[in-house]
C-alpha cells in the first residue's frame, strides 16, 4: 500500500486547522499510520527542502517552516501520494480548486497550510527523514 508524508505547516497549527485537515484525510479514506507534533529547526527545514536551495523563496520558506510547531503524518492508501496532492490543491492557493485545503484556507503562497510529498520517491525520502520505523503503525 502506498504511503505519503503530510505536514500541517506552522500556519495550519496556529490557526487551529489541524482537526479539519485530519478529518479531510480520514474522510477521503487515507489512513493515518504515523503522526507527531514537532518543531523543525532552521537546519532541519533547510535539509528537508534541499531541492529548493537557491530559489528566491528558500530563505522565507525555511524560516517559516521553523517558526512554530507542525503536525507530521504518514498517510497510507491506494495512490496516497496523488490523492493527498488532490486534497491539498495547487501550490499557489489562487490556482487551487474550490474544496481543496489550500483553496479553502491558504491566503499566502508560502504559508499554504499543508505539505505533501510529490512522488513515491519523495515520499520514501521524506518519511524516513522525519519518522523511524518504530513510529509507523501498519494496519
Ligand atoms: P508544494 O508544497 O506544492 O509541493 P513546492 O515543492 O514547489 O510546492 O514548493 C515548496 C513550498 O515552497 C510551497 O509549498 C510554498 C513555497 N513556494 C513554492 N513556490 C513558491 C513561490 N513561487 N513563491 C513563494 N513561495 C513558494
Ligand atoms: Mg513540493
Amino acid at each position: 500500500m502506498e504511503r505519503t508524508l503530510s505536514m500541517i505547516k506552522p500556519d495550519g497549527v496556529e490557526r487551529s486547522l489541524a482537526g479539519e485537515i485530519i478529518r479531510r484525510f480520514e474522510s477521503a479514506g487515507l489512513r493515518i499510520v504515523a503522526m507527531k507534533m514537532m518543531r523543525m529547526t532552521k537546519e532541519i527545514a533547510c535539509s528537508f527542502y534541499t531541492e529548493h536551495q537557491g530559489k528566491p523563496f528558500y530563505e522565507n520558506l525555511t524560516d517559516f517552516m521553523s517558526s512554530g510547531p507542525i503536525v507530521a503524518m504518514v498517510l497510507q492508501g491506494e495512490n496516497a501520494v496523488l490523492r493527498n496532492r488532490a486534497l491539498m490543491g495547487a501550490t499557489d492557493f489562487r490556482e487551487a480548486a474550490p474544496g481543496t485545503i489550500r483553496h479553502d484556507f491558504a491566503r499566502d503562497v508560502t504559508k499554504n497550510i499543508v505539505h505533501g510529498s510529490d512522488s513515491t520517491e519523495s515520499a520514501a525520502r521524506e518519511i524516513s527523514f522525519l519518522f523511524s520505523e518504530l513510529e509507523i503503525h501498519c494496519d
